[in-house]
């Protein structure tokens, strides 16, 4: 029988003050805007395309490691448990442990209501004994999750390396709060690049195909439409490199020429090789990433990697 709240999308209305926020962005010295304002519908699907391309190995080998170790991930997690995926986006990953893992309730939490409603929808068509309690909300400002089911362990599931686009610090805090989330028994099931050779880093960020820079240059779409403006991508250009000091990936939008731009009513001037930062991607050692997770509370159960070691998935346990 399904909880009461089960087959839900729940929309957590969060006090966003959006333009504030971008525009505090855009005045900065240096210029910056944040990585979630990729996402809008067109931003998804450039994504999703990335993830398919052949230079971009980091879902082909984390799907690879779920594969392989299938059986022994969902025997870390245990059965009955309330699995939470913060940025689920297309639900596609959840799959990779359906059906072996039967958790009592399946949370997916997404910044896009479109996007979320439509994979909800799809997956509920696939799985129909699964029982979805989807979120819409904006999992970088707070987890804010319903009480229920009470006694089922929660455990978290990021894949993706989406914890790469935080700063380590930030990374912490937010694992913190994933950990804060969970009271008794639980967990955090996590997927996280890993630190290689600058040729292979460099080639999954400057796709031949461009896509990576169409995906980059499409947060000025995002933002005219949500704010009001004309920021013009063809005045900018997609720029990724590696900070190997850092162990970053670093993304820019850089002015072609020198312009202005109007956004959310505000003049923005742009100087001709002036560079906006819209994301950083970090690469961890799996020791480097375990410290972090103590540091937030948690406590390595099992690493799993692919025989390149190019791509690790992490259980902690927080108990
Ligand atoms: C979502 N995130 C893990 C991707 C990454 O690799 O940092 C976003 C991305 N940016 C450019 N390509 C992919």
């Amino acid at each position: 029988m399904k909880p009461a709240n089960a087959n839900s999308v729940q929309v957590v209305t969060q006090a966003e003050p959006l333009a504030a926020e971008i525009l505090a962005g855009l005045r900065a010295v240096p210029k910056h805007i944040a990585p979630k304002y990729f996402y809008d519908s067109k931003g998804a699907a450039l994504f999703d395309a990335i993830t398919e391309l052949d230079e971009y190995y980091v879902m082909r080998l984390e799907a690879a490691v779920f594969r392989q170790y299938r059986s022994a991930i969902c025997a870390a997690i245990g059965t009955g448990v309330h699995l939470v995926e913060p940025g689920a986006g297309s639900c596609e990953k959840i799959r990779w442990l359906l059906p072996d893992l039967s958790p009592r309730l399946y949370t997916p939490m997404d910044i896009s209501a479109e996007h979320l409603h439509v994979s909800v929808a799809r997956l509920r068509n696939d799985f129909p004994a699964l029982n979805v309690s989807a979120q819409v909300c904006d999992h970088t400002v707070g987890l804010r999750l319903r009480a229920e089911p009470q006694d089922a362990p929660r455990v978290f599931f990021y894949p993706g390396s989406s914890i790469g686009n935080f700063e380590p610090e930030a990374a912490v805090h937010f694992m913190g709060a994933m950990r804060a989330a969970i009271s008794g028994r639980g967990g955090l099931l996590i997927g996280v690049d890993t630190k290689k050779a600058t040729a292979v880093l460099h080639a999954a960020y400057n796709d031949k195909a461009g896509i990576t820079a169409q995906f980059n240059l499409n947060v000025l779409e995002h933002l005219n439409n949500l704010l009001g403006g004309d920021l013009n991508p063809a005045n900018f250009t997609h720029v990724a490199r590696y900070n190997e000091e850092l162990g970053r990936i670093e993304m820019y939008l850089e002015a072609s020429r020198q312009h202005c731009a109007v956004l959310a009513g505000e003049r923005l001037e742009f100087a001709a090789g002036e560079r906006i930062h819209t994301e950083n991607s970090y690469k961890y050692y799996p020791q480097e990433f375990i410290a972090l997770a103590q540091r937030a509370g948690f406590a390595l159960q099992a690493l799993w990697q692919d025989e390149q070691k190019w791509f690790s998935v992490l259980y902690f346990s927080a108990d």
